[in-house]
């Protein structure tokens, strides 16, 4: 299959997917895996899979990634049963073993392939205008923080070491400063003065989980918009997606991924940062949807801390992007080779914004506790 990124007889019989292949889409939506909707007809019906490339740069364990995964989707479904939840299929993904048993398949070109189930009549938003819409998502991680009280958290690898240790990644940053691989150190002399000024932020949080301040609880750590799928009819978030990084973590991460992605009033890569800014009104409608369902869980402090959680998230994500630009973009995937430095000064005008609001964020806040 020269011009097909995988050989579809291979894929299909280590899965055994039964029908005629008639086709596939690439979705272009994540930084990180590539990702097919396959399309096969089976006796007049069409079934459609996922089939997701594993970035095993990024997830160097497909062992540990996938028990991690099938663990927490298995305990979702659980819970659902249990809840009664209309159309369950829909609302938690279903992975398909391989023929040796493992929920991935390594291919000839060492590819690693994993195989779920497609759900259909859903959309994902890249961007979003509707204040609904992202009360809905609010409490779509709500209700996902609250389906995973009850797992436990010691049974999950760590897939990614350190990966919202916000402290760690200014390390990654100071380093990449160092050996200025790419050579391209003169260019963001602002953007490193930015992240240095804050060095002390970097702290506040993993220094309270030291101190026992904060619960340890199994979060998502990935919670951008485009890792629900919305329903069709309903508009209600039924299934979040993109469990990788599922692992122990602070309910302000979740929270504040949230907001840095989805109530900015611009795309993460928007090169005009004057577009940039914090919506309050978003803000609020994700604030409100999110307590609706995780409220009762939370402690006081947790519920304090929302607003400086979404600040957090977005510096971190912007030192991440940095820190990517210095080293030659080798770990998000790029379009052009200024993408990863359009998409810090994004995060770190959003970060100037919230800054700026912070009083205002932390009164809308306390109205929904
Ligand atoms: P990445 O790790 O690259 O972000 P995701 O798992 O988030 O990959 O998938 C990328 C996109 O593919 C999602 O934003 C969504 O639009 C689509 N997608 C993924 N899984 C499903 C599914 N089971 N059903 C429908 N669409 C899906
Ligand atoms: C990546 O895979 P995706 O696109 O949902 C990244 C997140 C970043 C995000 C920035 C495993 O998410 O941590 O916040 O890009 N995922 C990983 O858009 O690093
Ligand atoms: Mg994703």
């Amino acid at each position: 299959m020269a011009n097909k990124p995988f050989d579809i007889a291979e894929i299909r019989e280590q899965f055994s997917i039964k029908g005629v292949f008639t086709g596939y889409e690439k979705i272009n939506n994540g930084h990180i895996n590539s990702t097919y909707n396959l399309i096969f007809d089976e006796n007049n019906n069409v079934t459609k899979y996922v089939l997701q490339k594993i970035n095993t740069n990024v997830f160097k364990n497909p062992d540990e990634l996938m028990s991690n995964i099938v663990a927490v989707t298995q305990h979702i479904r659980k819970k659902n049963a249990e809840n009664n939840v209309s159309c369950p299929e829909r609302r938690t993904l279903s992975f398909f073993p391989s023929l040796d048993g493992k929920y991935y398949y390594i291919d000839k070109q060492n590819n690693c392939w994993r195989l779920y189930t497609f759900i259909d009549d859903v959309y994902t938003f890249n961007s979003i205008d509707s204040e609904e819409v992202f009360y809905n998502a609010g409490a779509a991680f709500g209700e996902f923080q609250n389906l995973l009280t009850d797992f436990d958290g010691a049974s999950l690898f760590e897939t990614i070491k350190n990966f919202h240790h916000t402290a760690s990644r200014f390390n990654d940053l100071k380093k990449a400063v160092e050996d200025n691989k790419a050579g391209r150190l003169d260019s963001v002399k602002e953007e490193i003065e930015f992240a240095l000024q804050r060095e002390a932020d970097t702290h506040i949080l993993v220094d309270m989980i030291a101190e026992g301040k904060l619960p340890l609880r199994v979060t998502h750590n990935d919670t951008k918009l485009n890792n629900i799928l919305f329903d069709n009819i309903t508009n209600k978030g039924i299934c979040i997606i993109d469990l990788d990084t599922v692992m122990p973590g602070l309910s302000v991460y979740d929270f504040g991924d949230s907001i840095r992605f989805g109530a900015n009033t611009a795309a993460e890569d928007e090169k005009d940062v004057s577009k940039v800014s914090l919506s309050l009104p978003l803000y609020e409608a994700y604030v409100d949807g999110y307590l609706s369902s995780a409220k009762d869980g939370l402690t006081d402090l947790e519920k304090e801390l929302l607003p400086f959680g979404a600040k957090i998230m977005t510096y971190e994500c912007g030192i991440r992007f940095l820190t990517d630009y210095l080293n030659g973009d080798v770990y998000f995937k790029t379009d052009y080779p200024e993408h990863n430095l359009v998409r810090c000064r994004t995060q770190f005008a959003l970060v100037k914004d919230m800054e700026d609001k912070m009083e205002k964020m932390m009164e809308i806040t306390k109205k929904y506790c």
